[in-house]
């Protein structure tokens, strides 16, 4: 009986330890990918990917800061292989802790020098632009004019009315950040954050959400990427209008970038080639995603053709990646 019953443990024991490598292998044949662009178009990209190569993948969107944090946190066992999408200078900050490792794609030859790094840190797959969004009705209730400049965000009638998003977990908020440093310098720069905190109403944790919330007139006035607003007013939101501030705005360029100690390296890579096509970029429009391609073969969305009267400043990406951390600190102190 004694015998029986140590075989049949051996035997339990020896299915589980079966059923637990089964398990392990196909989540590591799984490609896991972190993306901070839009749930739909990471769905879509994901969809696409595993129909033209095969390779399996699971993907977790969130926003850019919210990545950077979790890579920290899982920097010595990285989980995920690819970061797909969010602002190119989160990923520079990523690069100076040694969380990113540089990948030249043989297709990045269609991506123009000034949208990827020289190095392979990262690769620039899309361009969106940062604006204001105000909602139509409540500037017409209130008898209030569009905002057109940063300075006329600071005007009383904007008091209580204006929605960021938060610089610790949105790639969009540290660009906004980021602009305004550069735009002003940064004792006038911060100052004029320090008097734009008190007129805002929320910050939200994505950069997605400025939008909504001003599109449901819970807000008048919204800072976001213009694409975003586009989307939104194709939607179906009718009280929404957009504006770049006059005095120059900041731009993001979406980039996609191999993990450092990421497992599966060769299906990372994959996904990185593919995501540099013309077809992988193209893909984004069919799900409402209206950013400009950074491929010179892919065909941009028709929508932001506005963007060519923009006054762009010279945004410069290493910079604002090398002193996010600094930044935002001071961000953060300052509203304490
Ligand atoms: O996909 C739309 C988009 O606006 O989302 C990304 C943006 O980073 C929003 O995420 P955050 O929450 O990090 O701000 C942009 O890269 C992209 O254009």
């Amino acid at each position: 009986m004694r015998k029986l019953y140590i075989l049949l443990v051996c035997f339990l024991i020896g299915i589980s330890t079966i059923l637990h490598k089964n398990n392990t292998s196909s989540e590591e044949e799984r490609l896991t990918i972190y993306a901070s662009l839009m749930e739909e178009q990471a769905i879509k990209a994901v969809e696409e990917f595993e129909k033209e190569t095969g390779i399996k993948t699971n993907f977790i969107r969130r926003s850019s800061g919210e990545i950077l944090e979790k890579i920290r946190k899982e920097k010595e066992n990285m989980k995920a292989s690819v970061w797909y999408g969010g602002t190119a200078d989160t990923f520079i900050s990523a690069y100076e802790e040694g969380l990113i490792e540089p990948y030249k794609s043989p297709n990045s030859y269609m991506i123009p020098n000034e949208y990827k790094d020289e190095n392979g840190i990262w690769t620039g797959i899309y361009i969106g632009y940062l604006g204001f969004i105000a909602n139509e009705r409540w500037l017409k209730e209130n008898n209030i004019d569009m905002p057109n400049c940063w300075e006329d965000l600071l005007k009383p009638e904007f008091e209580g009315n204006i929605v960021l998003p938060n610089p610790s977990s949105s790639g969009t908020a540290y660009t906004i950040v980021a602009t305004i440093v550069q735009l002003m310098g940064e004792e006038k720069g911060l100052e004029f954050l320090n008097k734009l905190d008190k007129q805002v109403v929320q910050y939200t944790k994505s950069g997605l959400t400025p939008g909504i919330v001003v599109g449901l007139g819970e807000a008048g006035i919204g800072v976001t990427f213009l694409n975003n607003v586009i989307r939104y007013e194709k939607e179906g939101y009718k009280n929404i209008e957009m504006v770049a501030p006059k005095d120059g705005t900041g731009y993001e360029i979406g980039a996609v970038a191999i993990l450092k100690d990421a497992p599966n390296m060769n299906e990372a890579k994959k996904f990185v080639d593919w995501s540099l096509t013309k077809r992988a970029q193209e893909l984004g429009k069919s799900v409402g995603s209206y950013q400009v391609l950074t491929n010179y073969k892919a065909a941009s969305p028709k929508e932001p053709e506005f963007i060519k009267d923009i006054n762009l400043i010279k945004y410069d990406f290493k910079w604002a990646g090398k002193n996010r951390k600094r930044l935002i600190k001071k961000f953060e102190d300052m509203r304490d």
